[in-house]
């Protein structure tokens, strides 16, 4: 039957049919317990209707095989549904290492998005089939919603902050892309396509579109621009730690407290350094917040994350 729309949509992606599989047993699960209750109603009320004025129902004694037999089964069939979708949960929060890192700008009312390699677009988002895609996304402004019906994947993105989601693509293809959470007039306005190719022709579409500057290599610009270098020169004897190796490494605070050099805590440091000072420095470097753009900071991030970790060991020795 076509009914010109799709009443439920393509499967494209690694994780869809995951999805949809607990989905129907959830509501395989429910129009059985739905039907099994309407059935009771209708048995109970003719069987045990009134039949005369002065009938008295005989008294009911309990049974402890049915107490026991509707307690268990309920416990047994929601374990089954927390298990089942806490290890999906799990493993659409947990990007695999070698996923493809895309950044994802959300604006009034657009999608953008960066390539490692350098490349852009807006309201469209080209990507590999058969590599997982980790998806680094914030906002400039409101909250909005990264929602991919046909991979199954919606995850808020937060002004000031980054939240990522991951998927793997399973089939090329033009799939619609959707704003979810309510930002504004132009709100249903916020669409764009995400376009699964080939490997070959991802490769083919990276190199036709290509403007020059990795982001790393922007972001390298924009540390030079900024005089970042002034204080965070390789080596760690200026005025502020080098930075070398820092990303996903501890990192020890003033007054004694440590925490990990993720995505948010370097995005932290350049947007309101005083919120956390590093152990052993002077609470020197200035703000950059208002400076920066979302795309700066994301090129930033990348170019510290590039920065190689043998100098940054040797520094703090
Ligand atoms: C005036 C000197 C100065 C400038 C300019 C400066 N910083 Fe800093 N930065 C520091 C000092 C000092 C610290 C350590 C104290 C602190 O945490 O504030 C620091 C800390 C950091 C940290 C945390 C490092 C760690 O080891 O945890 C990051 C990331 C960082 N800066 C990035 C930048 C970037 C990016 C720029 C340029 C946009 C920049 N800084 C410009 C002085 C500076
Ligand atoms: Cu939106």
């Amino acid at each position: 039957m076509d009914l010109g729309f799709p009443l439920f949509p393509e499967q494209a992606s690694t994780m869809a049919s995951r999805v949809d599989a607990l989905f129907f047993f959830l509501v395989a699960v429910s129009v059985f317990f739905v039907g099994l209750i309407f059935l009771a109603i209708l048995v109970f009320a003719v069987k045990y209707r009134r039949r005369a004025e002065d009938e008295r129902p005989e008294p009911i004694e309990g049974k402890l095989w049915l107490e026991v037999a509707w307690s268990v089964i309920p416990f047994g069939l929601t374990m089954v549904m927390f298990v089942w979708g806490a290890i999906i949960f799990f493993d659409i929060y947990n990007p695999p290492d070698d996923a493809l890192e895309i950044s994802i700008v959300g604006r009034q009312w657009m999608w953008k998005a960066q390539h490692p390699t350098g490349q852009s677009e807006i309201n469209e988002l080209h990507v590999p089939v058969g590599q997982p895609v980790k998806l680094m996304m914030t906002s400039e402004d409101v909250i909005h919603d990264f929602y991919l019906p046909a991979f199954r994947i919606k995850q808020d993105v937060l002004p000031g902050r980054y939240t990522s989601v991951w998927f793997e693509a399973s089939k090329a293809g033009v799939y619609q892309l959707f704003c979810a959470e309510y930002c504004g007039t132009q709100h249903s306005g916020m669409i764009g396509r995400v376009v699964a190719l080939e490997p070959a022709q991802f490769e083919k579409w990276l190199s036709g579109g290509a403007t020059g500057m990795s982001m790393v290599d922007q972001g390298a610009s924009l540390f030079k621009r900024f005089g970042c270098e002034t204080c965070h020169r390789a080596g760690g004897t200026s005025r502020g730690p080098a930075l070398a190796g820092l990303f996903g490494k501890p990192v020890k605070l003033q007054g004694g407290s440590t925490v990990t050099a993720d995505e948010d805590y370097i995005r932290e440091s350049i947007l309101d350094p005083r919120a956390k000072i590093v152990d052993g420095y002077q609470p020197i470097m200035p703000t950059f917040k208002g400076l920066v753009s979302e795309e700066g900071l994301l090129q930033l991030i990348a170019y510290i994350k590039s920065l190689d970790g043998a100098e940054r060991k040797a520094a703090q020795r």
